[in-house]
């Protein structure tokens, strides 16, 4: 553990020297057009193995050295500003509190592509730096920034873990743009781990925005639109390790990308890590994805694995409340009844709603 804390402490400080370096010397901004992607190239397939503890290595290792090329080639003009995480709390399940019954306590719906997955692939050991617990967001004049906090662990795990954020800029419930980061992660922000996805057809969610269409053959994510320091707008995203929260990660990118009103959830994936798959609740059966939960036909977890995602929020705008994946905390409570119902009554605070009677005294009779 020591001598990889060194590795990567070594990373950041020439990665630093190496942007500054670049920022000093380059001059405007060369702009690379892009091939159109139809796969991820940090993609690795799905195990189909009775024992998949031995998880998928991570390409970390052994890329600091063209990572460190990557930073060199880069022409930067606009950096992400050093920001503390912000803007409101938004919770995820704590699988932390079940990881010792290898199992996931509530809040993975296969029907909905919501997981709740930190776990290996059948022997279901937890991996904390999967376990998304928050998720914030906040804006500049210029930037997006999103905080994701996991329960614990090591970022930069051999098992390769990718972080991301999915926007629904049209609200519609199916995704539209991908901000996906590999690792190593630094304190430093990096453009050059970082790759922004867009679906050009719309079957992100293939026939439906979140139910299931397994078996679905679509295209998911197709192509990228900043490609690690490269594209049109070559500072588009960036990511790092929260330099004051440990086991977090925050992202940054620019607000066109987004727009003005948008729907956002995030990641943490070192299973399938492939956006060309996405929905991954359409690309295999509820019976193929398993469950991580123990009472469930399905457990243990099997096709989809080692990931945790989030419900969306809505951003910009108030949600009417049927915009899939939107977080059940945002959806409108009720304000009124049908005829007949019962009478609507305000549960905040919660104890407002406890009606425990008391019994009136009963009158003492007058002396005779
Ligand atoms: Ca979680
Ligand atoms: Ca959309
Ligand atoms: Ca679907
Ligand atoms: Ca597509």
């Amino acid at each position: 553990m020591r001598r990889k804390v060194f590795i990567y402490s070594i990373l950041g400080g020439t990665l630093i020297l190496s942007i500054a370096c670049n920022l000093a010397s380059s001059p405007a901004a060369s702009i690379t057009a892009l091939p159109q992607a139809t796969t991820a190239n940090t993609a690795a397939p799905p195990s189909t193995g009775t024992d998949t503890n031995a998880v998928a290595q991570s390409e970390s290792t052994a890329t600091l050295e063209p990572l460190v090329a990557t930073v060199l080639a880069s022409h930067h003009i606009a950096t992400p500003v050093d920001i503390s995480a912000g803007g409101t709390i938004n919770y995820d399940v704590d699988s932390s509190v079940t990881a010792g019954e290898n199992r996931a306590p509530y809040g993975d719906s296969y029907n909905i592509n919501l997981f709740e997955r930190p776990f290996t692939q059948t022997v279901m050991n937890y991996l904390p730096e999967l376990d998304i617990l928050t998720f914030r967001l906040t804006q500049d004049t210029d930037w997006v920034y999103v905080s994701i906090s996991m329960t614990g662990g090591d970022m930069n795990d051999p098992i390769g873990v990718n972080y991301g954020v999915e926007l629904d800029t049209d609200h519609d419930g199916f995704g539209d743009v991908l901000v996906w980061a590999t690792p190593p992660y630094t304190t430093t922000w990096l453009a050059e781990t970082v790759q922004v996805y867009k679906d050009t057809n719309h079957d992100t969610g293939g026939a439906s925005a979140e139910k299931s269409d397994a078996v679905f053959q679509g295209n998911g994510y197709d192509s990228i639109i900043f490609d690690r320091g490269q594209g049109s707008d070559t500072d588009l995203a960036w990511v790092r390790l929260d330099p004051l929260v440990a086991s977090a990660v925050q992202f940054a990118f620019k607000r066109s990308l987004a727009g003005n009103a948008f729907m956002w959830g995030v990641w943490a994936d070192a299973g399938i890590r492939d956006p060309s798959k996405f929905n991954y609740n359409d690309r295999f059966t509820e019976a193929d994805a398993g469950s991580p939960i123990k009472n469930k036909p399905g457990y243990p977890i099997k096709a989809i694995y080692q990931v945790d995602n989030t419900c969306w929020i809505a951003q910009g705008f108030k949600p009417t409340g049927d915009e899939p994946h939107l977080c059940p905390s945002l959806q409108p409570q009720p304000t009124h009844q049908p005829k007949g119902g019962p009478t609507p009554v305000s549960c905040v605070p919660w104890w407002a709603c406890l009606r425990i009677r008391i019994p009136s005294p009963t009158p003492i009779p007058p002396p005779k």
